[in-house]
């Protein structure tokens, strides 16, 4: 098919009915009202939600915000504000009503829509909004709000239309390690390319697929893993719109049978210690796992390979770049490590004076590739600092071994100095980890009496383990990474705090008492 119009709904969307998908089902509900939708229908469905917006007098590049959890509607909305040449912001839906104000605020989104079930905690953040003309509700609509159905009752369906590869197509908020959001700018042509490279040359995907992501598809992994991936080869996807326990993944792998799962190492490491306390095979038919979010400790991949037969491909993406750019492959896989550049991309591992360093040595991780993002909205400083013309910095330091595979050694900012020699909280984290009582850990830099910064831990037990524990873990890092690495304090808390995406917050951490 000749493509004039590069509109990222044109290949995603508008594609599959000339390719004969129009009955193919797209999506699948795993709860709910367990509702699926075929390709046609979805493109029907997406173009009426365009028509609709065209009647309530959206331009194009307005901002439509999306606080929608993973049901049919999140496609349809997506799709449709791209048809109409709007511009979509899916946002996490697990924010409080103070950043949600912030965000639609600066946004300044014209249109809100939002999941019924999260409509009470937004709606103190919409009043007093300067920008918002009209609050869709998926499900009942309260006062002063539409109902979905209302919205797009009797609007015509809307050709896609006319946008170029460069032009503006939807934005993402990235909370980052810093904890404030940012609004990161995609255009048109970011979405194909990630699929171009990532998505065909990593994941192999095809059209006989079935995938399931536990990563939710506002986040840009989830939205690639669920609504880019899938439908740039006409695959199924199973979605889910609860919260992805071990439990209810385990369900999901048992009854809808993915051939891909996209998960981040704290499920991972969950659901690996529940199966090994329950024994016996898991009921699933995986052929691939992916894993990113934060780097996949070694011993989770090797453990959960073992169990449940299928390799998690370990791989580093970042909101800016949209998806994965750097990837261990399927049939070679190092666990431990991040991988090669996926084709299409290139990185560069540089010191403080952004020269090239040499294997072996610890630099910041910068990238180059088809689809990093137009900027951050309204970040001029901190547009210019991350988007260096070709090259997009991460803010993430790594080694590049003798065989060329990259090796996580944490953030930029997360890394500090004891006793006057770099130390990355990562290998004192992965560290503990490897103690069977410890589930997860996060390492903050602590300043003594004396003024000199030490390492701080805060650490979540297995089930069923001891805090006693915790007088061996200082002798256990000693051992494991080095005298001076080991932590002077460790404080025992139920759960770590973390991105959406499951980055350990550690910024949130330091000012936290340890004990
Ligand atoms: O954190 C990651 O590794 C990631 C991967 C894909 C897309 C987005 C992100 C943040």
């Amino acid at each position: 098919m000749t493509q004039t119009n590069e509109n990222a709904a044109v290949y995603f969307l508008d594609r599959h009915l000339a390719e004969g998908r129009s009955d193919k089902v797209a999506y699948i509900e795993a709860d709910g009202e367990k509702r699926s939708i075929t390709y046609g229908e979805l493109a029907g469905q997406a173009g009426r939600f365009a028509g609709a917006l065209y009647r309530h007098g959206v331009r194009r590049e307005e901002r439509i915000a999306m606080i929608v959890r993973d049901t049919l509607e999140f496609p349809v909305v997506f799709w449709g504000a791209m048809k109409a040449g709007a511009i979509p912001v899916p946002l996490n839906t697990l924010l409080s009503a103070d950043v949600y104000e912030a965000i639609l605020n600066d946004s300044r989104a014209s249109i809100l829509v939002v999941s019924e079930a999260l409509y009470d905690t937004v709606k103190s953040a919409i009043e007093g909004n300067r920008f918002l003309r009209t609050v869709v509700v998926i499900g009942d609509a309260p006062e002063g709000t539409e109902s979905f159905d209302q919205f797009v009752e009797g609007a015509p369906v809307e050709a896609t239309c006319d946008a170029c590869a460069d032009e503006l197509a939807f934005w993402l908020y990235s909370s980052g390690s810093t904890g404030v959001p940012k609004g990161v700018r995609h255009v048109h042509s970011s979405l194909q390319a990630t699929c171009d490279t990532f998505g065909a040359q990593v994941l192999g995907i095809t059209e006989d697929d079935l995938v399931f992501s536990a990563a939710k598809m506002f986040f840009a992994y989830g939205l690639g893993n669920a609504v880019s991936f899938p439908m740039s080869v006409g695959a199924t996807t199973v979605i889910f719109s609860g919260r992805p326990t071990p439990d209810a993944v385990s369900a999901i792998l048992a009854e809808h049978k993915p051939t891909i799962f996209y998960g981040v190492p704290t499920l991972y490491a969950a659901m690996v210690n529940a199966q090994e306390q329950a024994g016996g095979a898991p009921d699933h038919a995986l052929r691939l796992c992916t894993s990113a979010g934060e780097a996949l400790p070694r011993e989770i991949g090797e453990r959960w390979e073992k169990i449940w037969h299928a390799p998690i491909v370990d791989g580093v993406g970042s909101t800016e770049m949209l998806h994965i750019f750097l990837s261990n492959r399927p049939g070679d896989i190092v666990y431990g490590t991040s991988g090669t550049a996926v084709p299409g991309y290139e990185v560069r591992l540089v010191d403080e004076h952004d020269e090239d360093i040499k294997d072996g040595d610890v630099g910041e991780l910068l990238v180059r590739g088809p689809s990093s993002a137009e900027g951050y909205w309204n970040r001029r400083h901190k547009s210019q600092s991350t988007f260096a013309g070709h090259w997009t910095r991460t803010g993430d330091k790594y080694e590049r071994t003798e065989t060329g595979r990259y090796v996580y050694c944490g953030r930029a900012d997360d890394m500090f100095k004891v006793s006057g020699i770099w130390l990355s909280p990562f290998e004192v984290e992965s560290a503990l980890v490897d103690h069977p009582a410890v589930l997860e850990a996060a390492v903050v830099a602590r300043k003594t009496d004396d003024g000199l910064e030490k390492p701080a831990a805060y650490i979540v037990l297995k089930p069923g383990a001891s805090a006693d524990v915790v007088g061996e873990l200082k002798e256990f890092v000693k051992e494991k990474v080095g005298m001076w690495k080991y932590p002077r304090w460790i404080t025992v808390v139920d759960e770590l705090p973390k991105t959406a995406t499951g980055k350990i917050q550690r910024f949130k951490l330091r000012d936290v008492e340890a004990v």
